[in-house]
């Protein structure tokens, strides 16, 4: 998803991170290539400038915020400000009792009705779908179709006039949650469409108008939309098709021109292919951060002590410290998937590595579990008459012992390294140790 604009963004962040300094010369640099890359994705060139020239004024204009250094003030605000342009959150769905879905024809209007009733059901809400299209003559049935394979109920208008199947449909409906109507495109928006998307708003009176947008409809979607909202007044918008493609900054610019968030996003033909959209998240991902949303908040649920994050980013931590963190990262999930979610982590570890190292964790556990406290604040002292010692009290052999403190002095030149270098690595710690809530 959103594939080039993610690695041309991951490209521009590690010039950033990575440049020795960080001078208005580097940053001006930067803002170009990242005005390139939003174009290149179909953003409207209007709306890429005004960001490149937000994040230009708040980097080299405005002072750099206390705590700050210049780098990470550029990072911070070049995030925010794609996440201004990707919307925001979205508000959900829950209590809309009328939904109309709007688009042109085959941009995936009917299919998103069958994936949100399903999530709709999942919620425990009872939808209800209504055909409006009789331009195109087998989309009543494909609506109905769709409405048997979810057992959801379907009003089809006899007479093929979709005004009076509207009125009939929230008559019929009236008991259900939410009643969605699936109204008829056209190759354009010509102006006998254009009639019937209006009339029929004023039929139904829709709480939600959902524009149905292919991701990969370039930058005429700016221009639809815009007509659309006209027309209909759109309150949302569905970016449809996002599998096939790795450019969506044209949906993205038809969402912001209605003033209409993005809602949701279709990746694939199946009845479960819809989701929600979070532009916080796809930023992240955008810009090769990793997802340090979801990493937080399973941090939050974790106690991880300040000295032992600072000895670790200092490669200055001893047994106690190692067996704290085991503790804290078993909490956290699996080592892999943490260090891909730590920004710089990910590819500074191969992941079989961190699966054996897992593994072993587990067991190092158990032998730390027999050293006194003497032992796992002074691993030096750890003789061969200990190891034998804690070998037996642990239940392991002595080799896994010996192997434990090998892989101690292993992970302690390792977190030496990346907690020394003054590049991307140690930016990322110190951002990771930021996040939790500790300085460095
Ligand atoms: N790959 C993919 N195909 C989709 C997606 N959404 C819809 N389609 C396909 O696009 C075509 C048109 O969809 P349809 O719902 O009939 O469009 P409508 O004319 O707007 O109602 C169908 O072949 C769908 O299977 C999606 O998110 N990903
Ligand atoms: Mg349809």
């Amino acid at each position: 998803m959103f594939d080039s604009l993610g690695k041309g963004l991951s490209g521009l962040i590690r010039k950033l991170t990575t440049g020795t300094s960080v001078d208005k010369k580097l940053v001006e640099e930067i803002l170009n290539d990242l005005k390139i890359l939003l174009l290149q994705s179909d953003v409207d060139i209007k709306l890429a400038d005004e960001l490149v020239s937000n994040v230009r004024r708040k980097t080299l204009e405005e002072k750099t915020p206390a705590g700050l250094t210049l780098r990470e003030h550029v990072l911070k605000t070049i995030y925010e400000e794609l996440v201004k342009l990707l919307g925001e959150n979205p508000a959900p769905l829950m209590g809309k009792k009328r939904i109309m879905f709007v688009g042109l024809f085959g941009s995936g209007k009917t299919t998103t009705i069958g994936k949100l009733s399903k999530s709709l059901m999942k919620q425990g809400l009872k939808p209800a779908l209504v055909a409006l299209d009789y331009h195109r003559p087998a989309a009543p049935q494909q609506l109905e179709q769709l409405g048997k394979q979810i057992g959801v109920p379907v009003h089809i208008n006899s007479n093929k006039n979709p005004y009076e199947a509207a009125a009939e449909g929230m008559k019929k409906f009236e008991k259900y949650d939410t009643v969605i109507f699936d109204t008829a495109g056209r190759n354009a928006l010509d102006k006998e469409l254009a009639e019937e998307l209006k009339k029929l708003t004023e039929i139904i009176k829709p709480d939600e108008v959902l524009l149905v947008i292919p991701a990969d409809l370039g930058k005429v979607a700016k221009v639809q939309a815009e007509e659309f909202h006209k027309l209909a007044g759109v309150t949302g918008v569905v970016i449809s098709k996002m599998d096939g493609t790795a450019k969506a900054g044209g949906a993205l610019a038809a969402a912001s021109v209605t003033g209409a968030k993005v809602k949701f996003i279709g990746v694939g033909e199946k009845i479960d292919d819809l989701e929600s959209y979070d532009p916080k998240r796809f930023v992240s991902r955008l810009l090769g951060l990793g997802d340090l949303e979801t990493l937080l908040e399973k941090a939050k649920e974790v106690d991880i002590k300040k000295e032992s994050v600072e000895k670790i980013v200092e490669g200055r931590f001893n047994l106690q410290d190692f067996y704290d963190q085991i503790e804290a990262m078993q909490k956290m999930g699996p080592l892999g998937q943490i260090a891909k979610m730590v920004p710089g982590l990910g590819a500074a570890m191969p992941e079989a590595m961190m699966e054996k190292q897992e593994e072993k964790m587990k067991r190092f556990k158990h032998i730390l579990q027999s050293m006194t406290k003497s032992e796992k604040e002074n691993p030096g002292i750890v003789n061969a008459s200990r190891i034998k010692r804690i070998a037996k009290g642990s239940g392991r052999p002595e080799s896994e012992v010996r192997e434990l403190l090998d892989q101690y002095e292993k992970m302690k030149k390792m977190m030496k390294m990346l907690g020394g270098q003054a590049g991307l690595q140690r930016g990322a710690l110190k951002n990771l140790g930021k996040q939790f809530g500790f300085k460095f």
